[in-house]
């Protein structure tokens, strides 16, 4: 068990990925074939059933991509994600060591943290890979993500990600622009731009990598400028903008 993203992290290298929200595992397939790093699975938010993520990330494993579920803000989430084979977790709403370290727990298995062994799931391939070797192989590779989205997470950052286990810290820039009070202006606002950037050189004093969203080809173009390692483009945004273009060059002009 390989895990692709993980090791260009480790690396230095940066990646590109999509965040999905919508269930099609064609559009997975399509994201594959056009070369992206990883898929993100946003469990949170979207409306797929075990059965739909499960095969996002069959459908992912065809293609190349490294399958990652952002799960809901309940580490009991975690355990189903990855039963179903997910090679990454994502998880909103750590605002502190403790709610690090729950993350953590639930995604290793004993003595790391508590996470509970069945060799009959996916990721042990139905009872094949059985014994030490698919624990260890997980413990290894999954990928362990947490939000930064919150002045709670922003003032904890240092004892966050200095928790074992953790290898990354995503900024929700949408959720960081409303619990710091400008729903209106969002992440635009330039006190937000400004955590943004003060988290950017404290990732780099704690040598973590920082993941974060964009919205378009030129906002991945700009994060990746500004040393984000793992830039996960809003596919429903990149549609609906694709869909407004095509709209707009279908309106009569004269
Ligand atoms: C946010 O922007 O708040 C996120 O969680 C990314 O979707």
């Amino acid at each position: 068990m390989k895990n692709r993203v993980k090791e260009k992290l480790k690396n230095g290298e940066k990646t590109v990925g999509a965040f999905v929200g919508v269930y099609s595992p064609e559009m997975v397939e399509m994201l594959g074939h056009a070369g992206f790093d990883f898929l993100v699975i946003d469990d949170e938010h979207g409306a797929f059933s075990p059965r739909d993520v499960e095969n996002m990330i069959r459908a992912a494993e065809c293609v190349d991509l490294v399958p990652i579920v952002r799960v809901a803000y309940d580490p009991s989430c975690i355990q189903k994600a990855l039963d179903r084979g997910a090679k990454g977790i994502q998880v909103p709403m750590v605002n502190n060591r403790e709610d690090a370290e729950k993350v953590v727990q639930r995604v290793k298995f004993p003595p790391l943290g508590q996470r509970g062994a069945n060799y009959t799931t996916r990721p042990a391939s139905y009872g094949k890979d059985h014994g030490i070797g698919f624990l260890d192989a997980a413990d290894d590779q999954i990928l362990v993500i947490v939000h930064i989205e919150t002045p709670e997470a922003v003032a904890n950052f240092e004892e966050i990600v200095s928790v074992p286990g953790i290898d990354m810290a995503f900024i929700g820039p949408t959720d960081l622009s409303i619990s710091m009070g400008y729903k209106e202006e969002g992440a635009r606002h330039p006190e937000v731009q400004n955590v943004i950037a003060q988290l950017r050189e404290r990732a780099q004093q704690q040598n973590i990598p920082l993941g974060n969203i964009a919205a378009n080809p030129a906002s991945v173009r700009q994060e990746l400028e500004n040393g984000t390692a793992f830039v996960a483009v809003v596919i429903t945004s990149v549609m609906m903008s694709a869909f407004l273009e095509v709209v707009e060059a279908g309106v009569r002009k004269d």
